[in-house]
């Protein structure tokens, strides 16, 4: 690896603890919240956002710039986070998540959130909020690209495979989605729930590209990435493996934290560990 890369991607991953402790800082402040899903995405938000997208955040609605759907707008914290630490709106903003009079709700709000291209929190829609996107981007001739992340427990939504099938249909190869692993939903294994293996399969089958990586290790993501996003006439798809609540040892894998509460306690421990793993 050469040394310019090692340098990059030091620097995304000291972004990424940043942005895990803004999650549980904002989640602590605001009683409770969808704290293990923004932790299990906070790496790759973090390669997307400061690396990858071309956006400016002086002009949030650029007509060329790169799109990005939160689709489990559930996981927002970890979008706020980078948002914020692009410099859409100030970082302060972030200690007024989920109050009344934020505009930073328990879910993404386009209306109000600079640099959130899409509402969503409905699971199932981003998939094919983005084929539209996409599909304009074609027909207007520009260059930009449109990014999706989805929850694995989202892809038992039924819109979730129209939007895939729609996707190939139309050749979109600027359209890339990204899939948090992480095998947890709500109340258990996505395999209890409903299971979603052969993934890969069921992905290819439907006409897409598709690679599999370490949604952890930010090599792998940028270099997934950076593959996906090469012209192919077909849409590109990451099944990003994640640990929900990576990073913090007590949320790691459990069903628990989901969505929780933060005593004065466990969120002091929380950021303990996250300061610890900065030293490292
Ligand atoms: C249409 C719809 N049904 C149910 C919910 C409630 N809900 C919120 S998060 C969630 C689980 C999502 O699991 P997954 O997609 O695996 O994301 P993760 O939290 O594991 O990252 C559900 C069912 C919802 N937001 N939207």
């Amino acid at each position: 690896m050469s040394e310019q890369r090692e340098e990059s991607i030091r620097i995304l991953q000291e972004k990424a603890k940043i942005v895990r402790k803004h999650i549980v800082r904002m989640i602590a402040g605001a009683g409770s919240g969808h704290i293990a899903p923004a932790l299990s995405c906070a790496d790759i938000i973090s390669a997307l956002y400061f690396s990858v997208l071309r956006l400016d955040p002086k002009d949030p609605q650029w007509e060329d710039r790169d799109r990005f759907i939160l689709s489990k707008g559930h996981g927002c914290a970890a979008q706020y986070a980078v948002l914020a630490e692009k410099g859409f709106f100030p970082v302060e903003v972030l200690g007024t998540f989920c109050r009344l009079d934020s505009i930073l709700g328990g879910h993404p709000d386009m209306l109000k959130i600079p640099g959130v291209e899409a509402s969503t929190g409905s699971l199932g829609h981003g998939l094919s909020i983005g084929v539209g996107m996409a599909i304009a981007g074609k027909a207007d001739r520009k260059g930009y690209r449109v990014f999706v992340l989805l929850g694995d427990g989202e892809n038992d939504e039924g819109a979730v495979w129209e939007g895939a099938m729609a996707a190939s249909h139309y050749r979109l190869d600027n359209l890339i989605a990204i899939i948090d692993r992480n095998r947890l939903q709500v109340d258990g294994w996505t395999e209890d729930v409903m299971n979603s293996e052969p993934l890969i399969d069921k992905w290819r089958s439907f006409g897409w590209f598709v690679q599999e990586i370490n949604g952890h290790d930010m090599n792998e993501i940028l270099d997934a990435l950076g593959v996906a996003t090469d012209p192919r006439e077909r849409p590109a798809v990451i099944i990003a493996n994640t640990i929900k609540g990576k990073g913090v040892s007590f949320m790691e894998s459990s069903v628990d934290w989901h969505y929780g509460a933060l005593t004065a306690e466990t969120a002091t421990q929380a950021l303990k560990e996250l300061e610890l793993a900065e030293r490292r």
